[in-house]
């Protein structure tokens, strides 16, 4: 009986249809490693900050097709446009990227304090950037350039002593009517084993054997690839280059280590091996119309954050079809790694914090050092680390000795009034052992403190991630409360404080018109106020293409005075029927000054 119900949930799981690979669905990068991290990959606790790099025809087209601009991710571009493959070939008749200088792209990711490369040599657009002779759709023999750019580039990469990967395309290839993917030119399916045998498993195994010893072969977009088939090709990876990883998105659970979601940066510790990976504009391709690039400071501050969950972040650029990193590009990775190179030890070789939420920052540990990246300068240099339990014997700012001092609850360094100048402040607590921390939640009066949805206490409602995008591939994530069922469902957090505080309680949800005022109650410690959560203009479909659009709107539901310090408990939930669909991203303390 037990094996009959395994084998109907078994062919229940076979019967669910692949994951829709038009861009819009949530379920595009796979499962997640299921199996137990592996000491193949132990190299990238040393490696916490890398350079992906998106590089191929679309380059050339920079987000633009016959005078349209295709607004988001640029490497969707023929099909987005749904260009024919032979209108797409005439690119590759036109691409020559004569400015491209390995040397220098190598030496700006080295500035930048990144440790290893990993570039697309086959995006799904189908084309090879490397010379191969399973297909002659390739940079060398398609092109007026001739050159293998990414032998250039994994010659530079041994030269300057970093490691370098290739990203490849497994399922998606929009060139070949047998693979998956082209649907506006093949209407039916092919023979997707004939595709693999014939041009992915040949190619693989060049970029296996013909460029030295690699450190990734990073796949992407799984879809209906079989288990097999991604077990046969994890297979040969590893038989060719025995170091080498191979990330989540080789599907059905394989690979070494996990990759998020695009632009994932989780809020909370994760375990494991595992990237974030990011663009720095809204693009992983070069996009001409877009400008809407992070500043350094951004960048620091989201390497900081995956880096304290214990993750590498795998930051993007996009190189144009002249082979030019864009110069802002250029200066972000030069301000971001003064930076790095300035705090290389609480960056690279670090290990995740001991603590719950810090309101002010985040933390990265070494032996028994603790870096405290300090985003939000405390009023009169006054930093509380909430939950610290260990003897610091020294504390230091900007490379001189601040007093520090035990206090209940935690410890306080006295640090400069001023916030000291650079990206971000990096405070040093030399402690007498290893860190002994708790990793309660506890809320400061002196910033804002973000409740994570993630640490609620749930009744009768569930935390989901809901991701979605505004221009076309460009991801966003929250993880939010919802599923709702009714008055009685409630989320709580608890958490101490170390003083007395007062603060204005701000919500962001997003919520429908079916929702639209729908009564809601909070009790702070017992006292209960009730508000209304209203329509935020939430849509299931939208026209631009399929996808819901949720929105969040941060509204602020009341103030609250938090008399004693102590241990505190706020919850919400709706009060009657009305509400259920309403999904709460964040409650954030904000200090009332
Ligand atoms: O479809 C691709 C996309 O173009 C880009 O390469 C990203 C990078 O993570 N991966 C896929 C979408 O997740």
């Amino acid at each position: 009986m037990r094996y009959l119900l395994v084998a109907v949930a078994l062919a229940a799981v076979a019967q669910q249809p692949p994951p829709k690979l038009d861009g819009t669905s949530d379920k595009m990068w796979g499962e997640g490693v299921k199996s137990a991290a592996t000491t193949r990959g132990a190299w990238m606790k040393d490696s916490r900050f890398a350079m992906f790099i998106h590089w191929g025809l679309f380059s050339e087209l920079g987000g633009a097709w016959k005078g349209k601009t295709y607004y988001g991710i640029s490497e969707w571009i023929m099909r987005r446009a749904g260009i024919p493959v032979s209108e797409y070939e005439g690119v590759a008749a036109q691409f020559n990227p004569s400015q491209f200088n390995a040397r220098e792209w190598v030496r700006a990711a080295k500035a930048a304090g990144m440790r290893d490369i990993t570039i697309t040599a086959k995006h799904h657009e189908g084309f090879a950037m490397f010379a191969s002779a399973a297909s002659r759709y390739n940079i060398v023999d398609a092109t007026p350039f001739h050159r293998d750019a990414l032998k250039e580039l994994a010659e530079a990469c041994k030269a300057e002593g970093l490691r370098f990967g290739f990203y490849y395309s497994q399922t998606q290839d929009w060139h070949e009517r047998d693979a998956v993917g082209n649907t506006w030119e093949f209407k039916t399916p092919g023979d997707f084993p004939r595709y693999l045998h014939e041009k992915a498993i040949p190619q693989i195994k060049e970029l296996t054997s013909n460029y030295g010893p690699i450190a990734t072969i990073w796949f992407d977009t799984p879809g209906p690839i079989t288990l097999p088939q991604s077990r046969d090709l994890v297979e040969m990876v590893h038989k060719a280059q025995p170091r080498a990883l191979v990330n989540s998105r080789i599907g059905n659970g394989l690979g070494d280590y996990d990759t998020l979601g695009d632009m994932e940066i989780p809020r909370l510790p994760r375990a494991g091996l595992w990237e974030s990976v990011d663009t720095h504009n809204d693009s992983w391709g070069y996009a001409t119309n877009d400008t809407n690039f992070k500043s350094a400071r951004e960048i620091a501050e989201r390497l900081v954050r995956v880096v304290s969950k214990g993750g590498v972040y795998m930051l993007n650029i996009g190189p144009d079809g002249k082979g030019r990193i864009p110069d802002a590009s250029l200066r972000m990775l030069s301000e971001v790694g003064q930076w790095v190179k300035q705090h290389e030890q609480a960056i690279h070789g670090s290990g995740a914090t001991p603590f719950g939420p810090l309101p002010w920052g985040e933390c990265t540990t070494r032996g028994n050092t603790l870096f405290l990246h300090v985003f939000d300068w405390p009023r009169g240099g006054r930093l509380i680390v909430p939950g610290l339990q260990s003897k610091v014997l020294r504390a230091r700012s900007g490379g001189v000795n601040v007093p520090v001092k035990a206090i209940p609850g935690g410890v306080m360094v006295q640090l400069a009034a001023a916030q000291p100048a650079g990206l971000i402040p990096v405070v040093e607590l030399e402690l007498a052992g290893e860190a002994k921390a708790t990793r309660d939640l506890t809320v400061l009066a002196a910033h804002k403190n973000r409740l994570d949805t993630g640490l609620a206490k749930l009744t009768s409602c569930q935390l989901k991630q809901v991701r979605w995008m505004e221009k076309f591939g460009e991801w966003k994530h929250e993880d939010c409360l919802s599923g709702w069922a009714g008055g009685g469902s409630s989320a709580a957090w608890e958490f101490k404080t170390l003083e007395p505080a007062a603060f204005r309680v701000d919500l962001e949800y997003t919520a429908s018109a079916a929702d639209d005022y729908s009564e809601w109650q909070m009790s702070v410690d017992g006292k209960r106020i009730t508000f209304p959560v209203i329509d935020t203009g939430e849509r299931d479909k939208r026209a631009a293409f399929a996808g819901a659009l949720p929105r969040f709107r941060t509204v602020s539901v009341g103030t609250i005075a938090l008399s004693a310090s102590g241990l505190h408990k706020i919850v919400i939930g709706p009060t009657g029927s009305a509400g259920k669909g309403v999904r709460i991203a964040s409650m954030t303390l904000v200090p009332l000054r």
